[in-house]
């Protein structure tokens, strides 16, 4: 009796058995009487012993990455990479390329650029090392999903085609719709708040796009934005408690979902802290000035050297490698954010800082219909391009705060990774649009 076909990293469950494996193959070393074929499946592989001289001849002509059929017998054998290998193998070709990898996919480390690596996507995300960060992302979105869900949150979907930026006009694609101009949006910030009346508790993992002039190691036109928002909160605060638990449950995700991957990359995750050290931005500017002997005071937003002197701190200090920055200036925060009370300059919003990057940004919004038409008259903008934003806001909308969290840059300071388009899949930035 033949069982289905099997996964690479079964063998062991299937001592004696006859067994079908399918994948494709990863390597083949032939010697003079016995050629070994790695078999790579969406486990991981599986070595196949040829010792039948015709076999062995066919098994010569195979190319790296030809789609294969192996049905033969699991045989133990201390000497084969965990423990069992497949004999008396029939080999039949699903699929045969027409063109080799850029490079031998079987190598332990990858001697490529990542130019290269980008260019061939297709096949390049194939070898376990480049493959890797992208298994560690879906299980991260698993664990977002997770803790949401848990806390009675409600998934939605957003238009990414929109009327209005919302992020500041400076970096948005306008684009032709029909004859008219239209914009990719930034953020599903407004559709977000929207939808807290509705369902009071939201999220939503999606696209969002920027058009991000910076040449940068952290920056992408397209990215993939973890976005919650949640109705009556006291103040930001509320949001932050629930995005130290999100963050909790993306770690355990993670530890749980790609053990293999973090195995291989040699993945430290972090410890969440109970409680996530925090800093007020004017502190944190003192603390800069009074460490570094630069002085920031008066600037409206952190630089990326100071990100990483505050992370470096924190883990100093609290032993955290999660940072919460709070009170923001408000004229470096969009429209719809709230103001600290009591000192309206400054406001009711936070990054998080993880391993010297900011990777969240979040806060306390504005929820009273007036206030949008003040705060609008502030900056100086009009509010008829924002009519259907500000639509919600007229029929009673509570107290409210979110975040969004960068997908990509979440998985680059989980791998160690040095830039990330090593965790996107398929980058869009300013150079890149293809593959
Ligand atoms: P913000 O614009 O700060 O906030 O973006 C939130 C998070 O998204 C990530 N990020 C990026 N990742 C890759 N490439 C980029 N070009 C890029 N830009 C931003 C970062 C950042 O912390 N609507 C607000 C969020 C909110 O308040 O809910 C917003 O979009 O990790």
């Amino acid at each position: 009796e033949r069982p289905d076909r099997i996964l690479a990293t079964e063998l062991s469950r299937y001592a004696g058995k006859d067994v079908v494996l399918q994948g494709w193959l990863h390597r083949k070393r032939a010697l003079k009487s016995v050629a070994f074929l790695i078999l790579r499946d969406r486990s991981g592989l599986a070595q196949v012993v040829v010792r039948d001289p015709r076999a062995m001849a066919e098994a010569d002509l195979l190319g790296a990455e030809t789609v294969l059929r192996i049905a033969g017998t699991v045989t133990e054998n201390p000497q084969a990479p965990g423990g069992f290998e497949v004999t008396s193998p029939v080999v039949t070709t699903l699929s045969e390329p027409v063109a080799a990898p850029p490079f031998d996919l079987y190598r332990p480390t990858v001697p490529a650029t990542l130019p290269t690596i980008l260019d061939h996507a297709p096949v390049t995300l194939r070898h376990p090392r480049l493959r890797a960060p992208h298994a560690i992302a879906a299980a991260s979105v698993a664990g977002f999903r997770r803790a949401l869900d848990a806390r009675g949150f409600t998934e939605i979907h957003t238009p990414k085609v929109v009327a209005s930026a919302t992020e500041s006009g400076a970096d948005v694609f306008a684009i032709d719709w029909f004859g008219g101009e239209a914009y990719l949006a930034q953020s599903p910030q407004f559709f977000k708040q929207a939808m807290v009346g509705v369902f009071e508790r939201v999220y939503e993992t999606g696209p969002v796009f920027r058009a991000e002039p910076h040449d940068t190691a952290r920056h992408l036109a397209q990215y993939t934005s973890l976005d919650a928002e949640l109705g009556f909160v006291a103040d930001h605060r509320d949001v932050m408690a629930v995005l130290r638990e999100v963050l909790a449950g993306m770690t355990e995700a993670v530890g749980e979902g790609a053990l293999d991957a973090c195995a291989l990359l040699e993945v430290d995750l972090p410890r969440v802290p109970e409680r996530i050290p925090e800093i007020h931005f004017t502190d944190a500017q003192e603390l800069i000035a009074r460490d570094t002997g630069e002085d920031p005071r008066g600037e409206p937003d952190l630089s990326p050297a100071h990100e990483r002197f505050l992370s470096r701190w924190a883990l100093r200090e609290y032993g955290s490698e999660f940072l919460f920055v709070t009170g923001y200036p408000m004229a470096k925060r969009p429209f719809y954010t709230h103001p600290e009370p009591g000192r309206e300059e400054y406001s009711n919003s936070f990054d998080l800082l993880f391993r010297g990057l900011e990777l969240v940004t979040g806060g306390q919004r504005l929820h009273r219909y007036d206030d949008y038409l003040a705060a609008l008259a502030r900056r100086g903008e009009a509010p008829e391009p924002y009519a259907g934003y500000l639509a919600a806001f007229r029929h009673g909308m509570p107290p409210h705060g979110g975040f969004a969290l960068g997908l990509e840059r979440w998985t680059a300071r989980l791998t160690g990774a040095d830039n990330i388009r090593r965790t996107t899949l398929f980058p869009r930035d300013l150079h890149r649009l293809t593959p």
